[in-house]
């Protein structure tokens, strides 16, 4: 069989065992599409997975220098390995979560710092798929700058990962693909037009109210991995609470968090304020924040130059950036202090909490200083796990996360400026995600009962607020 019969014949079968079916169907992200392909089914088909290999190897692999071949996972992952195996050239697996524990590495397998590596696809749209890819493994110093794809869907994937220095060939395009189904009679001229007039127009992705969304969901738009984390924890262990244990002493602190551990998915530390901090205590801390699953906040609030906040976040008693998941930072010294941040974290799933509103009254900060700390935030999009804030209002991306201190189950006030909301107000009407409660379980007769009371408020709120019955 020749080349372009092969591919022809890969079409049709693809056609018949449903990886490519035409109708009216809504992606991951919502958009509407009349064209719906999906290559996961091929597992169950050898001889359509030999198809593949043989085309994808004559078409890109065979004359390909590259060192190593890695497949975009998951769908694309059994491909690669029989191409790797066909072409005797060695695969890399890149994981999409890094383990939590050992090595944190992001890539398997043997190479060196200069290595080149081909990235196989299945499906190209945005591009995006590929390019988590791509980052991840020129983290580790290997040139990924080809990639060969099965399908192009002809949206906009080429330019993006060409403006991203990688160059892509793909098997099919969706108009080639289309027009061998219509030429063999598999769908009509009309089908093919619908499908012709729908690639023509721009992909419009629609604005989703991040606060109907589950947080499983959510943690599926992320680009921060820490945010994914604490997404993923919250809908496992079905609670929203992070304690803020703001007590001065060691023993204090790991003998609450033992008591409460099962019922919050973060814990918020003042680390300045113990009086007999040592490393032994990161180290129980840490224990128990395996042992339980959550994470840990140093409520820091950089707010220096860039280059103080980096010695402050890497060196002195603290060594914060050591163990701290996440901290919060000021925005108000601008751009430099992310940037400082960013290249610290020497944590793949490490995160920043960026000062959007304070709780206290009085507090300076004004409407557009939100607004302006917002649109820093999105060009660290790898960076930032969410905003401290009070109103759902202040940012969309559903992918960040909603960080809200002030909630004690009544409406009060201290009497240093702390107000207070309820966790009815907070979830329901101010959109918050995580919510922060300190002196309401610290200074209980029994925290742990009054943490789980809070656990189940809480969750309640934010249960209701997802079933979208919300007045
Ligand atoms: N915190 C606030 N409000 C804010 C910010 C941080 O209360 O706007 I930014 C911190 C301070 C304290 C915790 O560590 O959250 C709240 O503790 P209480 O629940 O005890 O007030």
């Amino acid at each position: 069989m020749d080349y372009d019969t092969k591919l022809e014949d890969l079409a049709l079968s693809l056609f018949n065992i449903d990886a490519v079916k035409f109708g009216d169907f809504t992606t991951k992200s919502g958009i509407k599409t009349p064209v719906y392909f999906d290559l996961r089914v091929i597992v169950s088909y050898p001889e359509v997975m030999e198809l593949i290999s043989d085309l994808l190897y004559e078409f890109a692999v065979k004359d390909n220098k590259s060192n190593h071949l890695c497949g975009v996972p998951y769908t694309a992952l059994p491909i690669a390995t029989l191409l790797s195996v066909k072409a005797k050239k060695s695969m890399l697996m890149r994981r999409k979560e890094a383990k939590s524990y050992g090595t944190k590495k992001m890539v398997e397998g043997h190479y060196n710092s200069g290595d080149t590596c081909l990235i196989i696809e299945d499906v190209v749209t945005s591009g995006s798929s590929v390019l988590e890819t791509v980052n991840d493994l020129r983290k580790e110093g290997l040139n990924a700058d080809e990639a060969i794809i099965i399908l192009d869907r002809e949206q906009g994937g080429r330019k993006n990962l060409e403006s991203n220095s990688v160059k892509m060939k793909s098997l099919f395009t969706m108009t080639k693909l289309i027009s061998i189904l219509v030429a063999h009679n598999k769908i009509t001229p009309q089908v093919g037009m619908d499908v012709a007039n729908y690639l023509q127009s721009p992909v419009t992705i629609p604005v989703i109210d991040r606060i109907l969304l589950p947080y499983e969901k959510r943690a599926e738009m992320t680009t921060n991995l820490a945010a994914k984390q604490l997404f993923n924890i919250m809908a496992t262990k079905k609670t929203n609470l992070c304690l803020s244990v703001d007590l001065t002493s060691a023993t204090d602190i790991l003998n609450l968090v033992e008591k409460v551990g099962e019922h919050i998915c973060m814990v918020k530390t003042h680390i300045d304020i113990i009086e007999d901090f040592s490393d032994n205590f990161i180290t129980n801390l840490k224990s128990l924040a395996q042992k339980f699953n959550f994470l840990i906040l140093e409520d820091r609030k950089f707010a220096d130059i860039g280059n103080t906040v980096s010695l402050q976040y890497s060196k002195g008693l603290y060594k914060v950036g050591q163990w701290a998941d996440c901290v919060t930072v000021h925005s108000l010294p601008g751009e430099g202090i992310l940037k400082a941040l960013n290249a610290s974290m020497n944590e793949i799933n490490q995160g920043v909490f960026l000062l959007a509103e304070m709780s206290c009254e009085g507090n300076l900060i004004t409407p557009d200083y939100t607004e302006a700390t917002v649109k820093m935030a999105a060009k660290y999009p790898n960076l930032i796990t969410g905003f401290v804030c009070q109103k759902k209002e202040t940012f969309k991306d559903p992918g960040l996360i909603q960080f809200t201190p002030g909630v004690q189950l009544e409406s009060s006030k201290d009497n240093l400026g702390q107000v207070y909301n309820t966790p009815e107000k907070v979830i329901l009407e101010n959109g918050a995600d995580i919510v922060v409660v300190g002196r309401g379980i610290v200074a209980a007769k029994s925290p742990e009962s009054q943490a789980v009371i809070y656990k189940d408020t809480l969750w309640k709120c934010y249960a209701k607020r997802v079933s979208g019955k919300i007045e």
